[in-house]
């Protein structure tokens, strides 16, 4: 059985692309949700993966750590991780490379919280260069392989890597044009990401490095988080 090692629902968007992956394909794992301890977190995940970060995915005596690693694992032991398509699995390995190592400015300014909306407070031009860039992206994925997801007909990776921009569209109110709207509609009605988001509002612990992230982002206009 995996196990995945995990921070929290609320914050941590790089746990959400394993999570919800496993989840949308049904891959048994047990969940071990660890919340960010405030200040340096390194030591309080050192004990469950070699680079202090999560996600990661433990299973005997193997660990694998980084969400980009842990799909690639995933997908040598699953069938539907990446799309059947070749020319699809390109694109989506493509697409999760670029999302792995790109989108900066909208990850700095725009991090996920998934229970606050915010009217963001100046949108510079790399932000809207980035904002601009999913919208080309996701729209052509969608366009060439058919929808309703990015690669195709099913729930993949790629959809995975994208998760927490959906995420960040509904927090600050993100919209992309044409198709791409359309779909964070329907990821966010996705059972995986309703499930994922029902545990982040439930979560009542906060850590305020990422609270302050969010509250240099702009004005909060609701806050549909549980209290302590
Ligand atoms: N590239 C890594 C990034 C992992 C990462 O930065 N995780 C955050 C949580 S969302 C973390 O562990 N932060 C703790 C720290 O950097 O001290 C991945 O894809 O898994």
């Amino acid at each position: 059985m995996y196990e995945l090692v995990i921070a929290n629902k609320n914050y941590s968007s790089w746990s959400l692309r394993p999570w919800v992956l496993m989840r949308a394909l049904d891959i048994p794992f047990t969940e071990r949700l660890i919340p960010f301890p405030g200040g340096n977190s390194r030591s309080t995940y050192l004990p469950f993966s070699p680079s202090g970060r999560v996600p990661a995915l433990r299973e005997g005596e193997v660990t694998v750590w980084d969400s980009l690693a842990i799909v690639e694992y995933l997908a040598e032991r699953h069938v539907g991780v990446w799309p059947e398509d070749g020319i699809a699995r390109a694109w989506a390995r493509s697409a999760c490379a670029e999302m792995h190592s790109s989108f900066t400015t909208l990850r700095v300014i725009c991090t996920m919280n998934c229970g606050i909306r915010v009217d963001l407070a100046e949108r510079p031009p790399q932000l809207t260069a980035d904002i601009d860039r999913l919208g080309a992206l996701w729209n052509e994925g969608l366009a060439r392989f058919g929808g309703p997801f990015l690669a195709g007909v099913e729930f993949t990776a790629v959809d995975a890597f994208f998760a927490p921009v959906v995420f960040r569209c509904q927090t600050y109110g993100l919209t992309l044009g044409g198709e791409a709207d359309r779909y964070v509609s329907r990821m966010l009605a996705r059972p995986a990401l309703v499930q994922w988001y029902e545990a982040a509002l439930a979560e009542t612990f906060r850590e305020e490095g990422h609270e302050d992230e969010a509250r240099r982002a702009g004005r909060w206009t609701a806050d549909l988080r549980a209290t302590a």
